[in-house]
Order: structure tokens, then sequence, then C-alpha cells
């Protein structure tokens, strides 16, 4: 057996036997994993249905128009408003394709700051450097939470907005808990005459399912990766209203990319199909209940919840009150079995690689079909992990930290309490298998 398909089962095994807990991954269905592994993957087509520069997309034409519909209809759009561009790679480059179609260069946006949950391809500067593609051709501003409460304050944002005066707002990123208020910050955009982006990657799943608002009435444009609370495969989808269809369209196609991926594009008209489902409603519900279950147990447990509690399907926590970093918790617990993700937190003092919170998620657990008993039991487990490596800092010099940090990291994988809670997190799984083929 190839190397490559050995290292497959054993990614196989690590995601039956652990906790997948990054808010922004998930666990799709066997048909959507048949789709992405088909027949299709070999296929050119550049263009768009009936509009191809390429031979032999008779089928191809078919399924990205079946997609193009199943997304219209899984979110109720009127297809003489609305469009959808089904071909973009994924997130970021869906992002950058519309920026690329509403935007002049050196034009302003004003997006959501990333240490206070936005994204990287809304814009971000580090030391004096661009370091997003974004950045390099637009003018970015950012707009921050209170830090008092961890939450937008719009009135603050519609003064920055009078300010600075942006030509494209854009919401939406991979570490804000409470739902964004779409209707206020359309207003905001349209006061000063600019585009509104909703970028809704992460609760995609949760509007179809009817468990967030919908941005659709309050935005321009709404962006959303396939492969989050939606349970497709890594893709994006690009909403539009009629009037600027056609140059996102051309944005996207020859503007940023080349052919497009058909096999994605199959996986995701599967996953559209499935979500359309009582079943995918409840999941979408279940699964806020569940972060919420996570926040108040986590809560009860001494940790600080950034934003007070969550309305969607993360958690934040905020560790500084524990004086330890998130890189030493995210090692401890992937030790343990969990798998979360280290973030920063509004003001944060540390840098994104060593940052001072944990980002975490219920999408695949909930997929699992874990419910709000099994979150209390997982808070248990993370509270226990986190005071049984005690305070920890990052050693400021680099020598220093190179050999601290490698030596923690050989240390928890041996640690016999760590390994007593893997054995109980496998035992857990086994209670939820998941059927990965
Ligand atoms: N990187 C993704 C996340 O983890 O939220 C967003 O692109």
């Amino acid at each position: 057996m190839d190397k490559i398909l050995q290292i497959i089962k054993q990614e196989k095994k690590r995601q039956e036997e652990t906790l997948m807990m990054i808010p922004s991954e998930n666990y799709s269905y066997p048909e959507v994993r048949t789709a992405v592994g088909s027949v299709l993957m070999h296929k050119y087509s550049e263009g768009y249905p009936k509009k191809r520069y390429y031979q032999g997309n008779e089928f191809i034409d078919e399924i990205e128009q079946l997609c193009r519909s199943r997304a219209l209809e899984l979110f109720k759009l009127d297809s003489e408003k609305w469009s959808v561009n089904v071909q973009a790679l994924s997130g970021t480059p869906a992002n950058l394709a519309i920026m690329n179609a509403l935007l002049e260069p050196g034009d302003k946006i004003l997006s959501m700051f990333l240490y206070d949950g936005g994204h990287l391809s809304h814009g971000w500067s580090f030391k004096g450097k661009n370091i997003t593609l974004s950045s390099k051709i637009w003018n970015i501003n950012f707009y921050y939470v209170d830090p008092a409460t961890g939450r937008f304050g719009y009135a603050r944002i519609d003064e920055l907005a009078r300010k600075v005066r942006p030509k494209l707002v854009v919401s939406g990123g991979t570490a804000y808990a409470p739902e964004i208020d779409h209707r206020r910050l359309y207003a905001i955009a349209k006061k000063v005459g600019a585009y509104y982006l909703a970028d809704v990657s992460h609760e995609a799943g949760l509007i179809a399912g009817g468990a967030n608002r919908r941005p659709f009435e309050y935005a321009d444009v709404v962006m959303m990766t396939t492969h989050k609370t939606l349970r497709g495969p890594r893709g994006a989808l690009i909403f539009s209203r009629k009037e600027i269809a056609d140059k996102i369209d051309s944005s996207v196609f020859p503007g940023v990319q080349g052919g497009p991926h058909n096999h994605t594009i199959a996986g995701i008209a599967v996953a559209l199909e499935k979500a359309k489902s009582q079943e995918f409603k409840n999941y979408a519900h279940q699964t806020v209940a569940n972060a919420k279950a996570l926040a108040t147990e986590l809560k009860w447990k001494g940790f600080r919840i950034v934003s007070g509690s969550t309305e969607k399907h993360l958690v934040l926590v905020d560790l500084q009150s524990k004086k330890v970093s998130g890189w030493f918790v995210g090692w401890a617990l992937e030790a343990a079995g969990i798998i979360t993700n280290r973030s920063t937190v509004p003001a944060d003092s540390a840098t994104p690689y060593y940052p001072s919170g944990l980002r975490l998620g219920t999408p695949a657990l909930t997929t699992r079909g874990m419910k709000e008993e099994q979150m209390k039991t997982i808070a248990g487990w993370i509270a226990k992990v986190v005071e049984h490596i005690g305070a920890r800092t990052i050693p400021e010099d680099p020598e220093k930290r190179l050999k601290e940090l490698k030596a923690f990291k050989e240390e928890v994988f041996k640690d016999k309490f760590l390994l007593g809670i893997n054995k109980e997190v496998k035992a857990l799984c086994n209670k939820f298998p998941i059927d990965l083929g």
C-alpha cells in the first residue's frame, strides 16, 4: 500500500478516536466524500454552464447548475434577485474575488479586527508589514469589540464608518461567538455608500438550519465556506444581488481562478440537499445548544468566556486569568485526545502563535450525536487538564523557548494523567461512533 494511503488510514483512526473541537472542522457525509473522490476531478471546465472553454462538459454543466439551484433553494432566495457562484476554491479566494469585483486598488475596506474574531482574508498587517494580499491591494481599516463586553458596539462602528468612508464593510470571522447584527451593519454601510459583505463561513449551516439569523435581507454579498457547519467539502459559495452578479462571476473566473474543481462542486451540491432536511435543522439547533452548555459548564468551572457566552457553535475561552498560554493548553488537550485550537482574544498582549485563548467548537461533536450531557463531561476534562498543567508562560528568550516547549510537547504525550483522560475520551468516541467509510 502506498505510504500516503497508510497515513490516510491513520488519520481516519485519529478522527474516529479523538474529540474534534475546532469550530471550523466537521465530518462530511459519506456521499460527499464519494462525490469529491470521483471521476469529476479529471475534467477541465473553465467558464460557466453553457459557456465553457472546453468540450465534453454536458454533465459538468448539469452538476454546476444543480449546485446553484440547490444553494438558492436552501437559503430561500429568489433567483430573479439573487445569484450564486459555486466555483470559489475556499473562503480566502472567494473574499479576494469579491473585493476584486467591487473595488479598485487602494479603496478602503472596514472589517473586523483579527484578534477580535475577524479573519485574515479581511485584511491583516502585523508589525507594520502587510501580510495578506487584501492588505497589499486595499486600504484596510478595522473595527473592534468593546474590551469590557467582548461584543461590537454598533454605534462606534457607525462613527468609524463615517470617518473612514469605506467602499466595503465586511463582517464575519473565526472567533466571534455572538450573532452579528447584519441589519445594523448594512445600514452603516449604506449611509456611507459602501457595499456590505457578510462572511458567514462559520454560521452557514446554522443559518440554513434556522438556528442563526439570515444575512440575506441585509447584504449585497454573502460568502460562506461549505465545510464547517454546512458539513460539505472544502469550498465556498458567493451569493450576490443580481445587479453585481456578473462582476462577481468574472472576478472568480478569469479574475482570480482557473478551472473549477468539479468534484468539489458536486460534493457541495450533495451537502446542500442534505441541509434541507428536518434532521439537519435539528442538528443546527443542537450544535448551538451544545455550545451554550459547554460555555455554561466552563464558566462554572472558573473559566472566563469571551463575550460572556455564545449564540453560535463556538466558545472562546480567555486563559489569561489561569496564567497559562493557549499553546500549552492546546498541546496538553491533544495528548488527552481533545483537539482544539489556540486563539487570540480581544486586546491580547500575546502573539497569534502563542496566544492567550482557546477556541472550542461543537459542530463535529454534534454530528456524532453528542448532546448537553456529553458537553458537561468534556468541560470537566478540559478543566482538569488546565489545572493539571498549571500556570505556564512562554519564555521570552528564543533559545530557552525552543528547549522548554520541545520538552513540554514530549512530556505531555507520556503524562499518565493526560493518557488516563485520553482513554476516557476514546470510550466516549466509541459510544458515539462516526461513519468514516
Ligand atoms: N481557518 C478557518 C477557521 O479556523 O476559522 C477560517 O478560514
